[in-house]
């Protein structure tokens, strides 16, 4: 019987990370309104602010951004009737973004800004009676929006608006027999649903409902010949993936089950040595998303080049540190049970 391994071959020529390249790239996202790119990627600008700001901050450079544009833009974005944060001025709101924004907000140390009780009543209406979330008003349920709930209320510290337990009870449902989990109950296992399955339950404070062993091998299973790592059975490595397989394993104490030295290679190989940022695969276009988690996963792999990142929340350790969420969650969630 033969296999066939989808897979890339890497340029072995990179080795070094490009750094003021990509300090240039970051900070020129989004200048030239002119562009198409500008525009095309309007629907999910608030993300991208986010991805920009923190690799930005994670490579020491944050001043780069100019901080009062990006808060009044964030503040324009707050819809005044159901409190929830849109991709852009003009767009409906929706929890990934409102994530984004608080983020952002969170990392400048500017939540004030916002009306922060709106986005909780904004995120604790949208849970729904099985504990699962919409997205937003249009009723998409995902295990990326529970995670997107329990991150927001963890920064703004009102995890306990919600109901945990159901939304605990939700995210485990969406358990799979080869260890790893999907968007709803009964879907494929994808390694960015299981970072946010993780994640949700690292905020929650329910990793022991976890098969640890389990979930990690089928983690380390992602990892290509290339060095990449996919994110599900059969398909193309990804520099995202990097980040969503990296964190899950760092979060439970795994981190070494993967060979980190052929990861960083093939990261590496995905820098645009022209215009600095990374792309999805060697040789492809770069842009603001596979940045970040390029950089987050080299950041996670020990990188001395760049601050230390938070696996759960994807935001600089620093920042978590001085808010110190994860001391207090444990506090609320000690209380809670
Ligand atoms: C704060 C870091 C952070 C994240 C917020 C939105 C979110 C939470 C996480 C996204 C997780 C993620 C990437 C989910 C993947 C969803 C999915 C099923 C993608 C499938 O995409 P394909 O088919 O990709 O284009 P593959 O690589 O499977 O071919």
């Amino acid at each position: 019987m033969t296999f066939v391994m989808n897979d890339v071959k890497i340029s072995p020529d990179t080795k070094s990370l490009l750094f003021e390249k990509h300090v240039e790239y970051i900070s020129n996202y989004g200048k030239d309104k002119n562009e198409y790119e500008y525009h095309m990627t309007e629907f999910l600008r608030m993300s991208g602010i986010y991805w920009g700001v923190t690799a930005l901050d994670l490579m020491g450079e944050l001043d780069k951004i100019d901080r009062d544009t990006v808060v009044e833009f964030v503040k324009k974005c707050q819809c005044p009737v159901s409190g929830g944060i849109a991709a852009c001025d003009g767009h409906d709101p929706h929890i990934l973004y409102t994530l984004s924004a608080v983020q952002i907000l969170c990392i400048y140390d500017c939540l004030s800004e916002i009306d922060t009780d709106a986005v909780v009543r904004y995120v604790g209406n949208l849970q729904q009676p099985d504990g699962s979330f919409f997205g937003d008003k249009w009723g998409e349920v995902d295990t990326r929006f529970s995670f997107c709930a329990v991150a927001t209320l963890a920064i703004l510290n009102k995890l306990d608006t919600i109901d945990l337990p159901k939304a605990v009870d939700f995210v485990m449902s969406c358990s799979n027999p080869d260890g790893g989990f999907g968007s709803k109950p009964n879907a494929e296992s994808h390694a960015g649903l299981v970072y946010c399955c993780v994640g949700f339950l690292s905020i929650t404070n329910q990793l022991h409902r976890l098969e640890c062993d389990k979930l990690a091998w089928w983690l380390c299973e992602r990892q290509l010949p290339s060095g990449g790592l996919n994110g599900r059975p059969e398909k193309l490595p990804d520099v995202c993936y990097s980040w969503w397989v990296l964190a899950s394993l760092t979060i439970m104490g795994r981190l070494h089950w993967i060979s980190a030295e052929k990861l960083q290679q093939f990261i590496l190989s995905c820098q645009d040595n022209e215009t600095g940022g990374f792309s999805d695969r060697t040789g492809n276009l770069p842009d603001i998303f596979h940045t970040l988690f390029g950089l987050g996963a080299l950041s996670l792999l020990g990188s001395d080049q760049l601050k230390k990142v938070n696996p759960t929340f994807c935001m600089p350790e620093y920042v978590i540190q001085k808010f110190n969420f994860q001391k207090r969650l444990k506090i609320t969630m000690f209380l809670g049970t």
